[in-house]
């Protein structure tokens, strides 16, 4: 039999079956991975699975059908390591707070930079909304929108606290499989159990001490949405470590920058401080945002360097 991995603990998976029936699964010592990439975890959740069904509602997971994507990250417990997030993935969003804990353009451009490394659509989910009412709050937000608005995302700006504000992203959700991402104490958990009334998740307040969310998540799970599709908690994320990328194909994942690429003077350049480079033309103009330009540079000094 079929199934698909709703929840991996890393020593055992909660697995749904073609039957529609949970199991608890565990994989099978001899199973053949085949090692596209190495990972600390050999199965995600949203890996196809084969099933070999044992008493009760148990079962062994004896293959993994080839992904059709997955998105991954430096391993939470060793920097040489990856960890794969989630697999087969219709949607990446992430969800983002301006406070409480703030998120910073270099997490949310390093997520979106992974996002496009692998191919899978990302969103941006401004959430906590409800706490900049005030002037100042409202032109913040605006800013945020705009930048990533024209970088070429979609931005939805909204708060778990006002469920009217939620109806854009329930419509966005619809039929597909998506990844919710972001830093601890976001709002992930809060935003789902919204999404979907009979669940309960766990969430925490953000520590009043550290204004640092307390992971209450702590391992990816998925669900399944009312109206059809299926939505991925995750556990908080401190940093988003990017794997495998090199300082030359970084502007790729930057969509504004990408179109503008083959106006630049040098094939090779490093839109650092070249002549005639058309990416640092476009900061002025605005086509290229300056927020935007200061993470590029912040994570190309971070990446492998061939140059
Ligand atoms: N003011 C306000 N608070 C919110 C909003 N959304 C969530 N919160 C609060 O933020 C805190 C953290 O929410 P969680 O849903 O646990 O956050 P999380 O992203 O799941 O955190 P981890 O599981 O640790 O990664 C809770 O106290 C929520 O009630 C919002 O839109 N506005
Ligand atoms: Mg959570
Ligand atoms: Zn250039």
């Amino acid at each position: 039999m079929k199934g698909i991995i709703y929840k991996s603990t890393g020593s055992w998976y909660l697995v749904r079956g073609e039957d529609g029936r949970f199991y608890q699964a565990r994989i099978k010592g001899k199973m053949k991975i085949d090692r596209e990439i190495s990972s600390t975890n050999p199965v995600a959740v949203g890996d196809l699975v084969v099933l070999e069904r044992e008493e009760g509602d148990d079962a062994m997971i004896t293959a993994i059908e080839k992904r059709g994507n997955y998105i991954v990250r430096v391993s939470p417990h060793n920097k040489h390591q990856k960890h794969i997030v989630a697999a087969n993935l219709d949607l990446a969003l992430l969800v983002a707070t301006v406070q409480e804990p703030q998120t910073s353009f270099g997490f949310i451009d390093r997520f979106l930079v992974t996002a496009e490394a692998y191919h899978i659509p990302a969103v941006l989910v401004i959430n906590k909304a409800d706490l900049l009412q005030d002037e100042e709050g409202q032109a913040v937000l605006r800013h945020w929108q705009q930048i990533y608005t024209h970088a070429g995302y979609p931005v939805l700006t909204l708060s778990a606290q006002l469920p009217e504000s939620l109806t854009p992203l329930k419509e966005m959700l619809r039929d597909k499989t998506t990844l919710f991402s972001g830093h601890s104490g976001v709002g992930k958990s809060t935003l789902i159990n919204h999404l979907i009334p009979e669940l309960d998740l766990r969430t925490e307040i953000v520590s009043e001490y550290s204004g640092k969310g307390q992971h209450t998540t702590t391992f990816a799970e998925m669900f399944d949405l009312p109206g059809g599709g299926r939505i991925i908690d995750t556990p908080g994320v401190k940093e988003f470590g990017l794997i495998d990328m090199q300082q030359d194909e970084l502007a790729e994942y930057y969509p504004e920058m990408r179109r503008l690429l083959p106006d630049c003077r040098f094939a090779n350049c490093k839109h650092i401080n070249e002549p005639g480079c058309a990416v640092k033309a476009g900061l002025p103009t605005g086509l290229v945002a300056a927020e935007r330009y200061q993470t590029y540079l912040s994570i190309w000094e971070s990446v492998e360097k061939i140059w």
